[in-house]
């Protein structure tokens, strides 16, 4: 990071991957159709009202707003090189041609019908609208398939180390403020070898967006468990069924005291768009867990949420100010102490006013919500933004550190620094 003028657009050569086979008897068990059993019935309890309206969305062309400004604030940068040009045939309306414009010409090298590619769509749909510059714009990664986005983004890009995409975002992002800067990592990259790194970029709140591709395997490494698969999944690594119990990652983020949790899925690419929109206008970490499917070595997994079938009864949409009701009006969630407790509406018991009315800013209810996780075949599956909180960046406050002490004690000298105080010398003897 000296000299972040020599970041590298991201068009490197890599080696041929050989597609992987599927694994003899490793499939996920298939959760399709399973119909949930009825639900219990409960004394009636007022929802709670949400807090006061959100001020959001906050639009981030102007972050560059509230930067220190006087001898302690960063050099202006000389004017960035012209991207190299976009990929594709730049046909088609003006919108696909904006979209085009922010894809490489590599080939994209995901297994045919990964779920990376719907998310890869969404992201380059979105770009245009955020009005957004490319050369302003950065895709870190880790290692593993979801790791390799940032080959496939016509910005700068850096495919990193296992695990390490936070260290490098957070440097990135802390010492050259105005960049927009994007981390995507998988479930074993961000939760395994990454954990460490992971929960503190949460609780530093850095400035940027996180999209966690979570498909419960590691997919590159041809199809070990993951810190997200289900109890009892069999793979190479565990031939006789994982016995750990999994993490829900945003459980970990809110945790971490993460300040934007959400979650949306590859086979809901509007809903996703939406996310990741709200997630660029957030200032601090927007952490985004999207559930992909990984069709060779956990086909499936998250099928329940996803088909036309299962879809209503296992899915619950979210959104701030409105009640909790899926299944197409015909289920709701209501508070039952500290619990959410699914109701029937189709009855004469509930109706949609019993349900709780989502709060984006209660952090309470976006533990209980998130933990509807534990069972699966008795609570839908919950889906969008759960948790917002405003709070100074990072980035922020270390560049305004920066400006307020070189203000007091005039610029820097690193060569002084190094020799200041005690030093020894190291003789021969
Ligand atoms: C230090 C180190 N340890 C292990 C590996 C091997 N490795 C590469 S990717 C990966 C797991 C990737 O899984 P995930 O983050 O879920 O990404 P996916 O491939 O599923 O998108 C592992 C264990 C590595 N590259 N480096
Ligand atoms: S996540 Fe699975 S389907 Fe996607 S590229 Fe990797 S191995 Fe293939
Ligand atoms: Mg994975």
């Amino acid at each position: 990071m000296s000299d972040p003028n020599e970041l590298s657009p991201s068009t490197p050569e890599q080696p041929e991957r050989p597609v992987p086979t599927l694994p003899p008897g490793a499939t996920a068990p298939r959760r399709v159709g399973t119909l949930p059993p009825g639900f219990a019935s409960g004394t009636k309890t007022p929802a709670s009202a949400p807090g006061p309206a959100d001020a959001r969305p906050h639009p981030k062309p102007a972050k560059l707003a509230g930067l220190p400004e006087g001898p302690g604030a960063p050099a202006v940068l000389p004017p960035r090189p012209a991207m190299p040009p976009a990929g594709g045939d730049g046909g088609g309306s003006a919108s696909a041609a904006d979209r085009k414009a922010w894809a490489t010409d590599q080939d994209v090298r995901w297994c045919p019908g990964c779920g990376d590619y719907a998310i890869l769509a969404a992201v380059q749909r979105l770009m245009p609208e955020l009005g957004i510059e490319r050369e302003n714009t950065v895709f870190v990664s880790g290692i593993g398939c979801s790791s390799r986005f940032p080959y496939y983004m016509n910005t700068y890009g850096f495919h990193s180390i296992h695990g390490r995409a936070p260290t490098l975002a957070t440097g990135l992002k802390t010492m050259r403020p105005e960049l927009d800067v994007w981390m995507i990592t998988g479930d074993g990259d961000a939760l395994s070898i990454g954990g460490n790194h992971f929960i503190h970029l949460l609780r530093r709140n850095v400035n940027l967006q996180v999209i966690l591709f979570n498909n419960q395997i590691y997919g590159l490494t041809k199809g070990q468990y993951s810190p997200t698969s289900e109890p009892g999944k069999v793979t190479k690594s565990t031939p006789y069924g994982s016995l750990d119990h999994p993490f829900n990652p945003l459980s970990v983020a809110l945790g971490a005291d993460a300040t934007f949790v959400a979650r949306a899925m590859d086979r809901d690419p509007k809903h996703l768009t939406d996310v990741l929109r709200r997630a660029y206008q957030h200032e601090g970490t927007s952490l985004v867990e999207v559930y992909q499917n990984c069709n060779i070595f956990n086909d499936h997994a998250f099928e329940v949420y996803t088909e036309k079938a299962t879809k209503p009864f296992s899915t619950v949409y979210v959104e701030h100010g409105k009640p909790l009701v899926y299944d197409q009006g015909r289920k709701g969630l209501r508070l039952d102490g500290l619990r959410l407790e699914p109701v029937d509406l189709t009855g004469s018991a509930f109706s949609a006013d019993d349900c709780m009315v989502y709060d984006e800013t209660n952090r309470e209810l976006a533990h209980l919500t998130i933990r509807l996780f534990d069972a699966p075949e008795h609570l839908p599956r919950p889906f969008g933004v759960f948790y917002v909180e405003q709070r100074p960046t990072y980035d922020a406050l270390v560049q305004q550190q920066l400006a307020e002490v070189q203000a007091l004690r005039g610029p820097g000298d690193l060569r002084a620094l190094l020799h200041a105080g005690e030093t020894w010398t190291i003789g021969n003897n």
